[in-house]
């Protein structure tokens, strides 16, 4: 069976002209920093995010915890919303890896503030309190529904936190939808940022990989800390070269998962017993609450899958629909007759 999947965007595969491009892409010795195709993505995603420099990475859990670790010391506290991807998907990996402790606050769906941010900041002055090391915001924010953080809260964030000599780190895995969103371009969003991961392997359609970028200085630490990681990838121009496609084609068309997903969010707030606002569905990511259905979360992608459809759960209460390239409107016509189906309790 063919299924509709809509469990994430990255299910995605990449295209027939992403392929071609990894067959004909000329590689080198990356750890030797020789590989023209990755040289050439990096430069591509340091001019569009507006930063000095940027580093492939293989994915984006290495990509924003090479920058937590490089923000941070041990014993530290990093401030993060906390339905955020890096507290609550990354293996407790800032914990493991950099032995920072995540200090989680609550944005409203999703979108942090900064009188809650100076709230959760540790008073130095108290020896006997970890000392907070870093905020990390999330825009797109994926576990609230793909909510997208207004420019000037972003701005005033990361101004307020730098006059309190914290650096800001961007979870933007996709700072691409973001930017489509609000109709800006992907640098503004990263601007005020000390540094931002953003991920090829998304809704941008690219097998593998992901980017960080910051300052020149950054930039050459985190090379060293990607190789401490395991993330040294030697030819990996081959996957750069999907990438390279994925910037320069993928970024334009992302308006149409945006749609999509609206036509998903608005036919799934009609079903009775199902929560959700439609308006916050800025993006490509729908979350709709369903424990007025009387249906559990398991046994509703259950059902669905019955009817040729992959959709995720994502808390107990709570399922997430995912719009992406390799999904078309009708594919998500037929969804959303599907959802309708399993939450009104009809037979196959
Ligand atoms: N998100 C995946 C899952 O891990 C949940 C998905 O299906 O949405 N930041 C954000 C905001 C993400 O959504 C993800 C992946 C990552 C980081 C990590 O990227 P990868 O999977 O490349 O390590």
């Amino acid at each position: 069976m063919a299924y509709i999947d809509l469990r994430s965007d990255t299910v995605t595969k990449p295209t027939p002209e992403m392929r071609e491009a990894m067959a004909q892409a000329v590689v080198g010795d990356d750890v030797y920093l020789e590989d023209p195709t990755v040289n050439h993505l990096q430069e591509m995603a340091a001019a569009m995010l507006g930063k000095e420099a940027a580093l492939f990475v293989p994915s984006g859990t290495m990509g924003n915890e090479i920058c937590i670790r490089l923000h941070t010391q041990p014993g530290q506290e990093v401030i993060t919303e906390e339905r955020s991807h890096i507290f609550n998907a990354e293996m407790a990996s800032m914990a493991a890896i950099s032995g920072v402790l995540a200090r989680p606050v609550r944005g409203e769906d999703g979108i942090l503030d900064w009188p809650t941010i100076e709230a959760a900041i540790r008073p130095r002055s108290v020896y006997y309190l970890a000392k907070t090391g870093l905020v990390a915001l999330e825009n797109s924010h994926n576990f609230a529904g793909g909510s997208v953080m207004p420019l000037d809260r972003m701005e005033d964030i990361c101004e307020r936190a730098h006059a309190a000599d914290l650096p800001v780190h961007l979870d933007g895995a996709r700072i691409f939808n973001a930017a489509t969103a609000i109709k800006r371009d992907a640098a503004e969003l990263a601007r005020p940022f000390d540094s931002v991961m953003f991920c090829l392997s998304k809704g941008l359609c690219a097998p593998v990989g992901s980017l960080i970028a910051g300052s020149r200085a950054f930039i050459d630490r985190a090379i060293a800390a990607r190789k401490m990681f395991g993330g040294g990838m030697r030819q990996v121009g081959v996957l750069a070269a999907a990438g390279i496609i994925a910037l320069e084609r993928m970024t334009a068309r992302l308006e149409e998962d945006h749609a999509n997903a609206q036509l998903l969010a608005r036919g799934v707030a009609e079903i009775p017993g199902v929560k959700i606002d439609p308006e916050k569905a800025q993006t490509n990511i729908v979350v709709f609450d369903i424990s007025g259905t009387g249906i559990g979360v398991a046994e509703f992608a259950e059902k669905l899958k019955e009817r040729g459809v992959l959709a995720g759960n994502i808390s107990a209460h709570e399922m997430r629909v995912v719009t992406h390239h390799d999904v078309s409107r009708a594919d998500c016509e037929t969804a959303l007759e599907a959802i309708k189906s399993v939450a009104g309790g009809q037979l196959i």
